[in-house]
């Protein structure tokens, strides 16, 4: 019987462990077993889950890992949510994605199963025991064919509701592959695992990266500082992925440290073989500082959620601060200018377009917005680059809608169709502004209605369960009147400067 390449790869690793925990490490044959004993509780009895939508709410961890697998196995679509979403996000993914089943961890299900009742989803917890067969034997998983959709990822763009992002066991199999060639990733690498489990970064570039090549995991539940340079410190990892804020971070960690404290941490840091920076742009001031400080010469890569990585500065050879490289194995990389012209030579900017397996199938439900985004066969990315000497260098997004702060994606326009059903705001503009930290800090210029106060404390509070809280605004500015151009349409280009002292 043909398997997916991922579990056929992981049977040769039975015996390996997988996911390190001290009290119990989880071996590859145990995630075997377990996902699929999750299988057959999704299955219930069908043969094939045929595509079905299943959610996963889950903790990083070895359920998380099992789960995941288990709705490949049963031939269903998996749904990553969102550990921190508030309740109507979960209900948009849900909804949107016409889910009708959630696997959730035990502690995960108690808090989304009054959901499920009233959209009458069925939850299945990843320790569910499946009815056993009359007279046992072994449960049948189907086949899946490598071009069956496998998992749905809802990223916010330049309209105010998220979209699913499509991609097949094919797509997935490639973004893996390019990185796992271009990284040199092997069995005998071992890497932690602190980032959200609802984004590619962490699922395609550590989980599944790490799975495919039998190499070993740590998972946090969240970026948790001490723990994870406790461990750098005993020298556990070959391998570290990280976004930018968490690098400024650990900056700031490391220089407040006494020498006794910093020297051993920095010591594990700079015996890793490779420590990767992307989802947003690693300023070149971070790169320097980081390596003066532990002497390691970050990686910085690109990538999309639409596309996986696309860039990455070489494993071996210049890695350039504030360029994310070349393009990786199997994806072709082109810029176009504004007059829909390939960019021939260098010091020219376009946006940058990406043809290649690894891109995705398309926007969930979405067939105009899926044509749209393509030119023929090339993703249009939104992006726009230049290269020199050889190399890409990010120049920033086309749209001002898209806020990046603290490596996740925000759309400015769905926060500001929350803040709009506040009372006390008639009108708001929704913009990024820059942040030593967090790359960007989400802030809102608001007009407020006749004789209401408005302010800024009082309006995080009033946000808290109406938005993640990466989504909730960090400044606030109250005018009588937002920018606007002679035709009346507000200029969000000029909504920064409102912020000024
Ligand atoms: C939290 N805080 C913030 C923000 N987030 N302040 C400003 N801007 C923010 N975005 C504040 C909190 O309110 C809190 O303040 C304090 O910071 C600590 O919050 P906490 O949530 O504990 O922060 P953290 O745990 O330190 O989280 C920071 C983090 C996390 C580790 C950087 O945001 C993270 O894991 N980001 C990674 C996201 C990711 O994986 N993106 C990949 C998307 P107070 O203390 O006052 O309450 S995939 C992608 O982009 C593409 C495809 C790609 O290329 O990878
Ligand atoms: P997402 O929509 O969450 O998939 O985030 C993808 C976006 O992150 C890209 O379109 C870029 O704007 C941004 N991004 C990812 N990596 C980098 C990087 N190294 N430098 C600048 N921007 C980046």
């Amino acid at each position: 019987m043909t398997e997916l390449p991922l579990l056929a790869r992981a049977k040769t690793f039975a015996d390996r462990i997988a996911i390190d925990d001290p009290v119990s490490p989880c071996r590859y044959g145990d995630l075997l077993e377990d996902s699929a004993r999750i299988a057959a509780a999704l299955l219930d009895g069908a043969t094939d889950l045929e595509e079905r939508r299943v959610a996963l709410l889950a903790s990083p961890g070895a359920d998380y890992v099992a789960g995941q697998w288990a709705v490949w196995r049963a031939g269903g679509i998996k749904l990553p949510l969102c550990l921190s979403a508030t309740k109507p996000e979960w209900e948009y993914a849900l909804t949107d994605s016409r889910a009708d089943t959630v696997l959730a961890d035990a502690d995960a299900a108690d808090r989304i199963a009054p959901l499920c009742t009233r959209l009458g989803l069925r939850l299945v917890r990843t320790d569910a025991a499946p009815q056993t067969r009359p007279g046992g034997g072994a449960r049948s998983l189907p086949e899946i064919p490598e071009d069956r959709r496998a998992m749905i990822l809802y990223t916010s763009g330049t309209t105010s509701r998220p979209k699913g992002v499509v991609t097949t066991h094919a797509n997935i199999r490639a973004q893996i592959e390019s990185l796992v060639e271009a990284w040199a990733w092997s069995g005998e690498d071992r890497i932690p695992l602190f980032l959200p489990l609802h984004h590619i970064h962490g699922i395609i570039n550590v989980v599944c990266c790490a799975l495919w090549s039998g190499a070993r995991l740590e998972t946090f539940p969240r970026f948790e500082m001490a723990g994870v340079l406790g461990r750098v410190r005993e020298r556990a990892y070959t391998l570290f992925m990280a976004v930018p804020t968490i690098y400024v971070k650990m900056i700031e960690a490391l220089e407040a440290a006494p020498p006794e404290q910093r020297e051993p941490v920095v010591a594990g840091i700079a015996s890793m073989r490779l420590m990767v920076s992307g989802s947003a742009a690693l300023p070149a001031s971070v790169h320097a500082r980081w390596a003066g400080l532990t002497g390691q010469v970050l990686l910085e890569r690109y990538g999309m959620t639409e596309i996986g990585m696309a860039l990455s500065n070489p494993l071996d050879g210049e890695r350039r601060p504030g360029s994310v490289g070349l393009p990786l194995p199997g994806m072709e990389v082109r810029l176009r200018s504004e007059e829909g012209e390939t960019v021939a030579g260098e010091d020219e900017p376009g946006e940058i377009q990406v043809r290649g397996p690894g891109v995705f199938a398309a926007y969930w439900d979405r067939p105009e917005a899926t044509v749209d985004s393509f030119e023929g066969e090339w993703f249009r990315t939104g992006d726009l680059a230049v290269r020199e000497r050889g190399y890409y260098r990010i120049m920033g997004r086309l749209s001002v809608d898209i806020i990046k702060s603290g490596g996740y994606n925000l759309s400015a326009l769905e926060i500001e169709s929350v803040l709009l059903e506040h009372p006390a705001i008639a009108e708001c503009a929704v913009v990024g502004l820059p942040d030593d930290t967090w790359g960007e800090a989400v802030a809102a210029a608001c007009v407020a209605t006749p004789g209401s106060g408005l302010e800024l404390e009082a309006l995080r509070e009033w946000c808290r369960g109406r938005l993640s809280p990466y989504k909730i605004p960090r400044r606030l500015r109250v005018v009588a009147e937002l920018p606007r151009n002679a035709m009346g349409k507000v200029t969000k280009p000029a909504v920064p400067s409102l912020f000024d002292e």
